[in-house]
């Protein structure tokens, strides 16, 4: 039984090429494509991670960077209660393009929505355009949290989706989450599943 206490929706944005499906492969099945397979629309992830000992489903969305798809992604952001803000760290321009990327996300989510921001690729130290204290003053600014990570090596992979989940479960720990509102991303799940112990088993 894979029963949930919680379920966060979450959406990754971002240019093209940034590495956001990536991302998700690597978090969810542990992978790395090195074949940029271009997202048309809209893909999904799922993974179970455990937050103060509960457990909690993460629900995923991974939205296309390309242009074209931006009016798609548009109607993900309502009802996403955690984004993931991505650029890569040795494409300046996706860097640059941030910003038009937090206002697009602030005006079609809901008030709350946890957003951190990633410095994608930090394997490619010997291409890097963008520095990490950049990276860190951006996100210091515009209210982010923010981690440099890598779908290729893994290295914070995992850490940036439980570390945003975790100020996620403190928000409504925090009673700043109105649960009952579709568009707060977050369910309520059956409660844990403790499961009996086997006829004649001793378990050990
Ligand atoms: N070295 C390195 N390459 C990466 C990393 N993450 C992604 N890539 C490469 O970057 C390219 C694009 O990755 P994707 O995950 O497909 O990019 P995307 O952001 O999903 O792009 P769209 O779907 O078009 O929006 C691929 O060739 C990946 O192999 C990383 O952390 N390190
Ligand atoms: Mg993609």
């Amino acid at each position: 039984m894979s029963g949930y206490e919680y379920l966060f929706k979450y959406i990754i944005i971002g240019d093209t090429g940034v590495g956001k499906s990536c991302l998700l492969l690597q978090f969810t099945d542990s992978r790395f494509q090195p074949i940029h397979d271009l997202t048309i629309g809209v893909e999904f992830g799922a993974k179970m991670i455990t937050v103060d000992k509960r457990q909690v489903k993460l629900q995923i969305w991974d939205t296309a960077g390309q242009e074209a798809f931006r009016s798609i992604t548009r109607a993900y952001y309502r009802g996403a209660a955690g984004a993931l803000l991505v650029y890569d760290i040795t494409r300046r321009e996706t860097f640059e393009h941030l910003a038009a990327w937090l206002t697009d996300a602030r005006q079609h989510s809901s008030t709350n929505m946890t957003i951190m921001l990633i410095g994608n690729k930090s394997d490619l130290k010997h291409r890097r355009a963008v520095s990490t204290e950049e990276g860190q003053k951006f996100a210091d600014d515009h209210g982010l949290e923010f981690m440099e990570t890598s779908s290729k090596t893994a290295e914070n992979v995992r850490e940036a989706f439980e570390k945003s989940a975790e100020s996620i479960y403190k928000k409504i720990q925090d009673g700043k989450l109105d649960l009952n509102s579709e568009s707060s991303g977050i369910k309520l799940g059956s409660a844990p599943q403790v499961a009996p112990p086997e006829e004649g088993g001793c378990g050990c």
